[in-house]
């Protein structure tokens, strides 16, 4: 224990009592809800309808009367409608493509900027990094949080960095392996091409300098992480964030404390509710993670909608709740001949199968009536196709003793099931709609 206060001790804001960070929380969440109800025409209008005001708010519990915020809410006030600063104060733009519709643009302030990168550079410490580290950077820059996120919070802890971008994976090796990098910041999902480019090149990742990776962006199963450390020799850390509230750095594992990710409460404000009644749930219990901002000037949100599945609980080291690494999206559910199916339930099955390569892709189609499901995978190299054919079997039988579905499995030649660039599309979904 002591070890660990010695650590955190880097960031004495993260050694609060209980109570101080509830009444910092208090008046933060108070100021945020002025400046929403005073400054941004959406919330007043919502609010008032709703017959809520923020002089309904005294205590946190009190946040419960106000009315949850979508994605929705933001393409509706696109571009900028939901902004509570004026367009000279903004000094960045980022938004996030998504599936359908207009894309949500968010805003920030200078001031949001360097909240953002405290704390980028506050996981990162926590995370084990420290000033004098390479940080080699392959979330990708542009309109994505990811790679200005990490970069701005990875300068701000006085690290060198290697701002990669995604892409070019061949190029990312030579640059790994030529400056020595110590810190890598990338998708699981792009870390393992990057790790079968260094194969391909015979290049044993656990001879690069690599030795902590802060890997985020997309869920990720507890094998994967596995994997990732088996290949790499790295601890591979898991990093949460949403553009919506900021970027990356809303969460983050903590390396003194392996296992979850402690959320920074002191600027976001997490509840749990039921998915589909969004009833609020009691700590310990899954549902859907719902966060408030606390410091955001740009753009105050409040009682967002993630969309993700997680848990919250009271952690050893801080004060602040951890949460449970995000199971899938609510959205993500497939329901495959009435069995609701996550596509990290499959993974996890897949990857404790040794022969199969980490690559794979789940195929949902449908035939008359019925809809099937299929896994694109890949065998490790050198495994022979006795092995190959066992391991398949096994996959199979896994998948239906363990979700209660049947499932075709399509093995594919090594470098045909596509690759990850950034986030990986797990799921391809042939149904007509
Ligand atoms: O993905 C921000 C980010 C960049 C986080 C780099 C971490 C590292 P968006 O593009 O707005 O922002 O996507 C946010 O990605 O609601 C989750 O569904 C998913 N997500 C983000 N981090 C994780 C994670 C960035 N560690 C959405 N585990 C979120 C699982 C994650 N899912």
């Amino acid at each position: 224990m002591e070890n660990q206060r010695k650590t955190v001790s880097y960031y004495p804001k993260v050694l609060v009592s209980k109570d101080e960070l509830t009444a910092l929380q208090t008046r933060r969440m108070k100021h945020t809800l002025l400046r929403a109800y005073s400054f941004v025409p959406y919330y007043k209008t919502k609010w008032d309808n709703h017959g809520v005001h923020p002089d309904d708010f005294t205590f946190l519990e009190d946040i419960k009367k106000f009315p949850f915020t979508s994605k929705e809410d933001l393409r509706l006030n696109y571009p900028f409608g939901m902004f509570a600063n004026p367009m000279s104060d903004i000094v960045r733009l980022h938004a996030s493509s998504g599936t359908t519709g207009k894309p949500t643009v968010v805003g920030y302030t200078r001031k949001d900027i360097d909240t953002w990168s405290d704390l980028v550079a506050r996981s990162l410490r926590l995370g084990g990094a420290q000033k004098g580290d390479i940080v080699h950077i392959s979330y990708g820059y542009g309109l994505f949080t990811g790679g200005l996120g990490a970069h701005y919070g990875a300068e701000k802890l006085g690290c060198t960095v290697v701002p990669a971008s995604g892409g070019f994976t061949d190029k990312q090796v030579t640059l790994i392996n030529d400056f020595k990098a110590n810190i890598i910041m990338v998708t699981p999902s792009y870390m393992l091409n990057i790790i079968e480019e260094m194969e391909n090149r015979g290049i044993d990742p656990k001879d690069t300098a690599l030795k902590i990776g802060i890997f985020g962006a997309e869920p990720w199963s507890m094998q994967m992480k596995k994997k990732i450390e088996d290949k790499v020799g790295i601890a591979a850390l898991d990093i949460y964030g949403l553009s919506e509230m900021m970027g990356p750095g809303v969460a983050c594992e903590v390396l003194e404390d392996r296992g979850d990710l402690y959320i920074w409460e002191d600027h976001f404000y997490p509840e749990i509710v039921n998915k589909n009644t969004f009833e609020p749930i009691d700590d310990g219990n899954e549902g859907e993670l719902i966060l408030t901002t606390l410091t955001k000037e740009a753009l105050p949100i409040i009682r967002y909608r993630t969309k993700d599945l997680s848990t919250l609980y009271d952690g050893d080291l801080l004060n602040m709740r951890k949460m449970k690494r995000i199971k899938a999206r609510t959205d993500d559910m497939m329901i495959i001949r009435g069995v609701n199916i996550f596509p990290s339930q499959i993974e996890e099955i897949l990857l404790k199968i040794k022969a199969f390569s980490p690559h794979y892709q789940i195929i949902i189609s449908r035939t008359g009536n019925m809809d099937d499901m299929s896994i694109d995978i890949e065998a490790e190299l050198n495994i022979s196709q006795e092995e190959i054919n066992l391991a398949i079997k096994k996959l199979i039988h896994k998948i239906k003793s363990g979700i209660g579905v049947s499932i075709k499995v399509n093995l594919k030649a090594n470098g045909q099931v596509p690759r990850s660039q950034g986030k990986a599309q797990r799921v391809v979904d042939n149904r007509e709609i």
